[in-house]
């Protein structure tokens, strides 16, 4: 381990001397995520489309920490860990600026008049003016954009058309038209807003905040905090991630929280997957518990080993290839594959987390184009704004492994700590789309030759990519001593063991986490009095394979 020397300033000199070495922050460390929004310039060849991205700001330690490994002084830990995200696609038509949207009651198009229903988004409203027109109409919007509130064409009952939420169920398809919509009756309370004694029959097993004891903070990120959990009937112990509603009133934001709810009961059935045990809410926040994983994440085991040996990087790269062929092989793009999101049971086996970037329903041969996911694990298709597929998620088990091998992302630029132009989010996009990716000459020709094939900056190259799929990736020799089968039945037992003293040891998860106070804030009325909860209505959930397993306690 190299020892610091000058400044340590967060930059990437600080990454370079003190802090990547032991991956303690690796490029994140030279970034925090302001909250405002601003929009990028065009760098992208999609005419009139505007990608929407979160402002950088650095921070700056001018001082040299104790020993290697260890944080600045006022240095913040959790800036490392960096959150997944949605680019907003924007379109600009003569001053507007549209974004997608889906209306569930009544709105009309402001360029042909008709009524804008259907199936998913299939409006466009100006982020501006908020003029609303049909999706297929906004190219030909005459009008230029006021820029300011410009009245919407829409029904006199209702408050301004659209809605965040609209569940397929909800609304119908485009080839039936609507009858006209009765007066909108007010939304019914969730149901673990509803007193238990007056639930349906056979729902009365729903959870509710009281029925847990709130342990520990272990995680968070830009929308969720993770909670450790005690289960106070059975004393078992659970992950509770708690999203604030207040956070989740974009529709894409709505969409999220459907997904990540769906994907968690795919991924029930698989032993590389977190499970979900239920979910409820209350008027101010949603609750997933999910089974807990006690051995802490891999960018926690990686900024304590520098760089893992191939044998190690090897059965945590295989068992990740079956959780995400599972995936896909359910119509699944996990798009936030990460460090930070594979997490290490008690025995060392991974589980993939956090489902909220998912794509859902994609089958072979079908595209998509979101522009999310986690900058430095992001693909070069969704930066080059072309259609995508599963693809995305082998690139990023490429990034993920160089890192695990190398103990350093590919995309790591040392001169660009004090160039701020090279500091940027669209620098680091311009390398991943343009810089040979060099593998560092320690590595085996086998451990160099899977990452050439996963970081193959074209899809249709790219291991596990062709026509041969999965098959390429399960026969290529870095694999070669894999016994598959075996390992998807945990049958290979991992080459490391997290250390834990105990079931609720939480000495894997980070001291800025854990030491966090471990109350939820109380709720604010007129927080409250702004959240529409018929959004949020269907989301309680109890998993009935484990319910089954608490009536064996
Ligand atoms: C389960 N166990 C431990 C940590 C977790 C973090 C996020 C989601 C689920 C988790």
């Amino acid at each position: 381990m190299r020892v610091p020397t000058g400044l340590c300033s967060q930059t990437l000199d600080c990454v370079l001397e003190c802090c990547w070495e032991t991956l303690k922050c690796g490029r994140r460390a030279c970034e925090q995520l302001a909250v405002t929004h601003h929009l990028l310039a065009q760098p992208y060849p999609h005419l009139d489309v505007i990608i929407a991205a979160p402002t950088l700001a650095r921070r700056l330690f001018p001082n040299v920490p104790a020993a290697p490994g260890m944080p600045c002084a006022g240095e913040d830990r959790s800036i490392y860990r960096r959150g997944a995200r949605r680019w907003r696609k924007l379109y600009r038509v003569n001053g507007h600026i549209f974004q997608a949207k889906r209306f569930n009651r009544r709105a009309f198009c402001a360029f042909c008049q008709d009524r804008i229903w259907g199936l998913g988004r299939q409006g466009f409203k100006c982020i501006q003016c908020k003029l609303l027109v049909h999706k297929k109409c906004h190219k030909l919007v005459q009008k230029p954009c006021s820029n300011e509130h410009v009245d919407p064409v829409e029904a006199k009952d209702d408050a301004n058309g659209e809605s965040t939420l609209g569940r397929a169920s909800s609304v119908r398809s485009r080839a039936e038209p609507e009858p006209p919509l009765p007066e909108t009756p007010p939304a019914p309370a969730p149901a673990s807003l509803v007193p238990r004694e007056d639930l349906e029959p056979g729902s009365q097993r729903q959870y509710s905040l009281e029925d847990f004891e709130l342990i520990r903070v272990i995680g968070r990120g830009s929308y969720a905090k993770v909670l450790m959990v005690e289960l106070k009937r059975t004393k078992r112990v659970y992950a509770m991630k708690v999203i604030k509603k207040a956070l989740v009133t974009d529709d894409e934001d709505i969409d999220w929280v459907q997904t990540e709810k769906h994907v968690f009961e795919t991924a029930s059935n698989h032993p590389f997957l977190v499970g979900l045990h239920s979910c409820f809410q209350t008027p101010s926040r949603l609750f997933f518990v999910i089974e807990f994983v006690r051995g802490g994440d891999l960018m926690f085991h990686m900024q304590r080993q520098r760089r893992l040996p191939e044998e190690h990087a090897r059965f945590y790269a295989a068992e990740i290839s079956l959780a995400l062929h599972f995936l896909h092989e359910r119509g699944v793009i996990y798009r936030d594959l990460k460090l930070d999101n594979v997490l290490l049971d008690h025995e060392g086996h991974i589980k993939l987390t956090d489902y909220g970037m998912c794509k859902e329903g994609v089958r072979p041969g079908d595209t998509t184009s979101t522009f999310c996911g986690t900058p430095n694990y992001i693909a070069p298709e969704i930066l080059r704004g072309e259609e995508y597929g599963f693809s995305v998620d082998w690139w990023a088990l490429g990034v993920l492994t160089y890192e695990m091998l190398a103990g350093r992302s590919p995309f790591d630029i040392a001169q660009a700590a004090d160039n701020p132009d090279q500091n940027t989010e669209d620098y680091l996009f311009q390398v991943i789309l343009e810089k040979t990716i060099r593998i560092p000459r320690s590595l085996s020709v086998k451990a160099a030759s899977v990452l050439k094939g996963f970081l193959n900056k074209s899809p249709v190259e790219r291991l596990g990519c062709g026509e041969n799929g999965f098959l390429d990736i399960v026969n290529h020799p870095f694999f070669k001593s894999i016994e598959w089968e075996m390992l998807e039945q945990k049958q290979v037992v991992p080459p490391f063991k997290p250390r834990l003293e105990g079931e609720r040891d939480l000495a894997n998860f980070p001291p800025e986490f854990t030491d966090e106070p471990v109350h939820l804030t109380p709720d604010n009325d007129t927080v409250i009095a702004d959240i529409d909860q018929s959004e949020f209505e269907g989301f309680e959930y109890v998993n009935p394979l484990l319910m089954s397993l608490e009536d064996c306690v």
